[in-house]
């Protein structure tokens, strides 16, 4: 098959690795839930460079996950669960400060699920939209409600910056490369609720052992 058609972004298959983390007994498989973000992140990239300060990150925590994966101990890397276990029993989780255990699973995986929130709240916003509703509204407003309360104001400005050269409804449905508009809001209905149940898991894990506000 020809490559660029192959490394073409697909929401859909950003949806299949979202599916795919998910188990039957409501665990969540690490490496799906990586894959799904490395399509978000190829995503993102795609709409130009002004979005590469926030990929950064993202790509950075794909990275220290992705070490897990590989690493000795990735026997402990599968779920979500096992990882949280496995963690702390090792005291590798910090609970007040941040020292010198910035590569940990639990943070990192915190961080991404805090942006999983955004996503959830943009794409249902996305999902309901009408033809001239404005992407970089809904993207500021899911943001607000989500991932800003975390960030210190030079992160929530820059954020606000980069909003604004999201393109128009009509060119972000398009790159989605789903099919018709139609199509995209059908797949949305699809995405969300599963966006949202492996968000919901994961929030109820992370609550159950205290660790929704990791430094
Ligand atoms: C379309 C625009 C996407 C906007 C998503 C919200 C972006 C918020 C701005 C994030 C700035 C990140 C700068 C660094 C932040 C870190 O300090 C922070 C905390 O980490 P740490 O180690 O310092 O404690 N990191 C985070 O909060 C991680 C945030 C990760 C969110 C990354 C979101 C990337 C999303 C990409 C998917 C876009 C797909 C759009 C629509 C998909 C349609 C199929």
């Amino acid at each position: 098959a020809d490559t660029s058609e192959e490394q073409k972004f697909s929401l859909r298959e950003v949806l299949d690795s979202f599916r795919a983390c998910l188990s039957e007994n409501k665990e969540i498989f690490i490496e799906d839930y990586i894959a799904g973000w490395r399509g978000l992140v190829r995503f993102l990239n795609s709409l130009g460079s002004v979005f590469s300060f926030i990929t950064k990150d993202a790509v950075a925590k794909i990275q220290i996950m992705g070490n897990h994966l590989k690493s000795e101990n990735r026997e402990h890397y599968v779920t979500f669960q096992s990882m949280v276990k496995y963690e702390l029993e090792n005291e590798q989780v910090e609970f007040h400060k941040r020292g010198n255990l910035y590569e940990s699973g639990c943070r990192t995986i915190l961080r991404l699920h805090r942006g999983l929130q955004w996503l959830q709240l943009f794409l249902d916003r996305l999902r309901t939209s009408t033809e001239d509703s404005k992407t970089s509204v809904m993207c500021s407003e899911a943001y607000n409600e989500s991932l800003a309360k975390y960030h210190p104001w030079i992160i929530r400005k820059a954020a606000g910056v980069a909003f604004c050269a999201l393109p128009g409804r009509p060119t972000f449905f398009e790159v989605m490369n789903v099919g018709t508009p139609e199509q995209v809001v059908a797949m949305l209905g699809e995405a969300v609720p599963l966006i949202a149940e492996v968000y919901n898991i994961t929030e109820e894990l992370y609550a159950q052992h205290n660790m929704l506000d990791l430094p």
